[in-house]
């Protein structure tokens, strides 16, 4: 069977899940969030990760009906996880989208379908991008994020670092956050991805964005990334990816 026909029927069967990644302020380690990572659940029981599918999915176009059961799920998984929440409690759900899926014309329609169906708060949505999805088509990009930051939803820029396009996006653009990416967290030994880790952080902060690092793995990263300054984190360190159920259980009691 060939990998399209392959994830078509994947997606017929429903065999496609949502894992959350918890999310902690790096001062408190307290949870304020999770990010959604989409897994395939195989019919002999193995896990693919997003890195035998993803790529596939977007260049069949096949990225749109899974992006919008992704988000469809995220959206539920957040209606029902409010009832845990108190209002004031910062919590969010980070939903990553490729470029396909937000370059779609009706991307900020779809969301709040999602959102309505499920009755998710958009506050507590996170969309997560990378730089180079914005520098496609700037103007209908800036159009798009205005859109979704008037409905509350917030913008995170993943992977950042690693593009190529210029800062200035950054204070054109109405975001919110900037992620670090693994590769710099990973490799801090090394002089140069300390610096450039410490200045990414700065730079965040002097534009009024937060920062999240993603990819910690070692108490020694989370003891510099405090040191930094950063706010928030992820990584092995802290926690794998959950499956729904145990990422419901981790939000009553976090230990
Ligand atoms: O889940 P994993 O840790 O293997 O993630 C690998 C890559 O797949 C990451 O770059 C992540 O951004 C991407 N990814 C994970 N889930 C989704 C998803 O639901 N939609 C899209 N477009 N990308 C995803
Ligand atoms: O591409 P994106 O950065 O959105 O995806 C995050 C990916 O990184 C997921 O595949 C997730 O499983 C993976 N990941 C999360 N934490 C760690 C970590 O501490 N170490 C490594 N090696 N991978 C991680
Ligand atoms: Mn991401
Ligand atoms: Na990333």
């Amino acid at each position: 069977m060939g990998v399209e026909t392959g994830l078509r029927r994947s997606l017929e069967e429903k065999q496609f899940i949502l894992y959350y990644q918890p999310i902690y302020s790096l001062s408190d380690r307290s949870l304020v969030g999770f990010e959604a990572l989409v897994r395939r659940q195989r019919p002999d029981g193995g896990l693919d990760l997003p890195g035998e599918f993803i790529h596939i999915a977007e260049e069949t176009g096949l990225i749109i009906p899974l992006g919008n059961l992704v988000m469809a799920e995220a959206c539920a998984a957040l209606g029902r996880w409010s009832m845990d929440m108190a209002a004031s409690t910062k919590f969010s759900i980070s939903v990553n989208l490729s470029g396909k899926q937000f370059s779609q014309p009706d991307l900020v329609k779809q969301t709040v379908k999602s959102l309505r169906d499920t009755g998710a708060d958009p506050r507590r949505l996170r969309l997560e991008i990378t730089e180079s999805v914005l520098m496609d088509n700037p103007e209908s990009a800036l159009a798009k994020l205005r859109g979704l930051r008037e409905m509350g939803i917030t913008i995170g820029i993943d992977d950042f670092g690693t593009g190529y396009s210029s800062l200035s996006y950054l204070q054109r653009f109405p975001i919110d956050c900037l992620k670090v990416d693994r590769g710099f967290v990973s490799d801090m030994d090394d002089h140069g991805n300390r610096v450039i880790v410490k200045t990414v952080v700065n730079l965040a902060h002097s534009l009024g964005l937060e920062v999240v690092a993603e990819g910690i793995e070692t108490p020694r990263q989370e003891a510099l990334l405090k040191e930094f300054g950063c706010d928030f984190g992820q990584g092995f360190l802290f926690s794998r990816p959950l499956p729904h159920d145990k990422a419901s259980a981790f939000l009553r009691s976090p230990a």
